[in-house]
């Protein structure tokens, strides 16, 4: 199997932190993607020329949560997302809060990219961090303990992963808004197979880094 993404893409991370949870890194091969080249190949891949896609026997799979699905369902199933019920439908809300953090996270990121010097719309910045402070604080209240040990579930994946990409980023400290959950990341860091192996490049040290 070959994965498209690239070394900063959390969305990219929470595939990878899977295969290593579910004891298949060794079945995929990272093809790095720049999605701003035209040049490059994921536009054929992926029309929406994102990240990441998994390739496997010339058959794309995007997106990030799609493709974690499949790496579950290949393991034996039930393994990173419960196989049914309220735990499933639980599971995958809170991966949609993790992955709706990273997406207003990115947007500022393109607000920055894409707009010329001096033309950036701090409302929109600001929208998109209002996003993010109030996700926090909500997932702040449910006072959240991580006890899953080597085998996370989706939700949980994404939570680090987000964490960490806020703190990759820079644009806010998450400790203001959900300072409880450092704990939560000690525990997950502590326990869980390929989150060391898995940051992203030069991101600052943090007591469970
Ligand atoms: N919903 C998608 C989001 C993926 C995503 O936004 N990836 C970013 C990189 S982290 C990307 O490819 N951006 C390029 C673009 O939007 O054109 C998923 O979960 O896979």
């Amino acid at each position: 199997m070959i994965l498209r993404s690239a070394l900063p893409s959390p969305f990219g991370r929470m595939v990878k932190l899977s295969a290593y949870i579910l004891g298949m890194m060794d079945q995929i091969e990272v093809e790095l993607s720049n999605t701003m080249d035209a040049d490059d190949t994921i536009r054929q891949q992926n029309p929406l020329g994102k990240i990441p896609a998994l390739i496997v026997d010339g058959q794309v799979i995007y997106d990030s949560r799609v493709i974690m699905e499949y790496l579950d369902m290949k393991a034996g199933g039930g393994k990173i997302l419960p196989a049914g019920g309220d735990a499933r439908v639980d599971t995958l809300v809170r991966l949609a809060l993790a992955c709706g953090i990273m997406d207003a996270a990115l947007l500022v990121i393109y607000e920055g990219r894409f707009r010329p010097e001096g033309m950036q719309v701090e409302s929109f910045v600001e929208y998109q961090r209002d996003k993010i402070r109030r996700s926090l604080e909500h997932i702040a209240q449910q006072n959240l303990k991580y006890t899953n040990g080597a085998m996370p579930d989706m939700g949980e994946i994404g939570l680090a992963c987000c964490l960490d990409y806020l703190d990759f980023r820079k644009q806010l400290n998450w400790r203001d808004h959900a300072p409880d959950l450092a704990a939560w990341m000690t525990d997950f860091a502590a326990s869980v197979p390929g989150y060391h192996a898995t940051l992203p490049p030069e991101i600052d040290p943090a007591p469970w880094r």
